[in-house]
C-alpha cells in the first residue's frame, strides 16, 4: 500500500517534470518561430530602398563566408553553400567583393537584404584586404566582382569603382565577424585595423555589430551542447575581452555556431543565427529611416 502511494507520487513528479520540459521546448520553438517570422516579413519601410546592404569584415578564416551560408541554410531549411568557405587556410580564401542575395520563394524573389563578403583582414602588408577598400565599400564605391588587391586600395579610375553610388549601393550595417576561439590571439595591429574601420563606419553613422563565430571550438561545454551558450563563463569572458578591445558593447555581440560540418539544419543553431540576423536587420532598418537620401 505504502509502496504504491510513493510510486504514484513519483509518477506525478515525473509527469510534472515532463510538462515543464514540454513547456520549455514549446517556448523555445515559439521564440525561434517569432524570429523567423520577423525575418520573413521584413520589408524596408522606405520605398527607395530595395534592400539592406550588410557588409561583413573580420580576420582571415573567421567564418564570414560560412555566416552567409548559414543564414541561407536557416532561411531555406536545408544546408546550402554558395559563398565558398575554406578550412585551415592561413591566407584569405575569399578574394572578390561579392554581393549575396538569398532566394525567398519563387525564382528571382529575394529577401530584401543582401550580404557583402570580403577578403579577411590580415596584418602583413602584402596580404589580406586593404582597410581602405572596406571604407570605400561602406560608401558604396566598390562594384561587385572587384578582386581585392592587398597592396593598394581601389583607385577612382578603376573599372570597378562606382563613382555615384545610390542608396542601395551604400552599406547600411557593418558586421564584424570574429572567431571566438582566436580572440586571445588578436594582435594590437589586428585590433587597430578593426577599430579604424569601425571609426569610419561611425563617422558615416552606420550601425555596427559583431558576430562571434566558432563558439563550439572555443568552449568544450558548448561543443557538447549548444544550449550551454548562455551558461558558459568561458564564452562570456571572451565576449567581454573582445568588447573591451574593439569597443563594441556586449549587447551588440552575438555568439553563433555556423553550419560547418552538419548535413541537416538544427533548431539550436538556427536560433542563435536568427537572433543575430534579426538584430542586424532592425539596426539597418533604423539607419535607413534616419538617412536623408
Ligand atoms: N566548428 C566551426 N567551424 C566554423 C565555424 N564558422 C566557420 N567555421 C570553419 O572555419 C573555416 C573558415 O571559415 P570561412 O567561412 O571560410 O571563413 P572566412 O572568414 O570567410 O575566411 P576568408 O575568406 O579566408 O577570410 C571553415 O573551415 C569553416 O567551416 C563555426 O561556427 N564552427
Ligand atoms: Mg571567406
Amino acid at each position: 500500500m505504502l509502496l504504491s502511494a510513493s510510486k504514484e507520487a513519483s509518477c506525478r513528479v515525473l509527469n510534472e517534470l515532463q510538462a515543464v520540459e514540454l513547456r520549455l521546448v514549446s517556448a523555445k520553438v515559439y521564440n525561434k518561430n517569432t524570429k523567423l517570422q520577423y525575418v520573413r516579413k521584413y520589408k524596408p519601410h522606405r520605398d527607395d530602398v530595395k534592400h539592406l546592404r550588410i557588409l561583413l569584415h573580420g580576420p582571415v578564416g573567421a567564418g564570414k563566408s560560412s555566416f552567409i551560408n548559414s543564414v541561407e541554410s536557416v532561411l531555406q531549411g536545408r544546408i546550402t553553400g554558395r559563398a565558398p568557405a575554406e578550412a585551415n587556410t592561413s591566407e584569405s580564401f575569399t578574394k572578390k567583393y561579392q554581393t549575396y542575395k538569398i532566394q525567398k520563394g519563387r525564382p528571382r524573389d529575394f529577401y530584401p537584404f543582401v550580404f557583402n563578403d570580403t577578403m579577411g583582414l590580415e596584418m602583413k602588408e602584402d596580404r589580406g584586404v586593404h582597410p581602405g577598400d572596406i571604407k570605400l565599400a561602406l560608401k558604396g564605391h566598390v562594384k561587385d566582382g572587384y578582386t581585392f588587391n592587398p597592396a593598394s586600395k581601389l583607385s577612382s579610375d578603376n573599372h570597378y569603382y562606382n563613382a555615384q553610388p545610390t542608396l542601395n549601393d551604400k552599406v547600411h550595417v557593418l558586421v564584424c565577424i570574429v572567431p571566438a576561439d582566436k580572440i586571445l590571439l588578436l594582435t594590437k595591429d589586428d585590433v587597430k585595423k578593426m577599430k579604424d574601420i569601425r571609426e569610419t563606419a561611425s563617422d558615416l553613422g552606420i550601425p555596427q555589430l559583431a558576430v562571434l563565430t566558432r563558439i563550439d571550438l572555443a568552449c568544450p561545454l558548448i561543443k557538447e551542447d549548444l544550449k550551454n551558450v548562455y551558461k558558459s563563463k568561458n564564452l562570456k569572458e571572451k565576449m567581454e575581452k573582445f568588447s573591451q578591445l574593439v569597443g563594441i558593447p556586449m549587447n551588440c555581440i552575438f555568439p553563433v555556431k555556423n553550419y560547418s560540418e552538419e548535413i541537416d539544419v538544427d533548431s539550436e543553431v538556427d536560433s542563435l543565427i536568427l537572433s543575430a540576423l534579426r538584430r542586424i536587420i532592425s539596426s539597418g532598418e533604423d539607419f535607413i529611416n534616419d538617412m536623408e537620401t
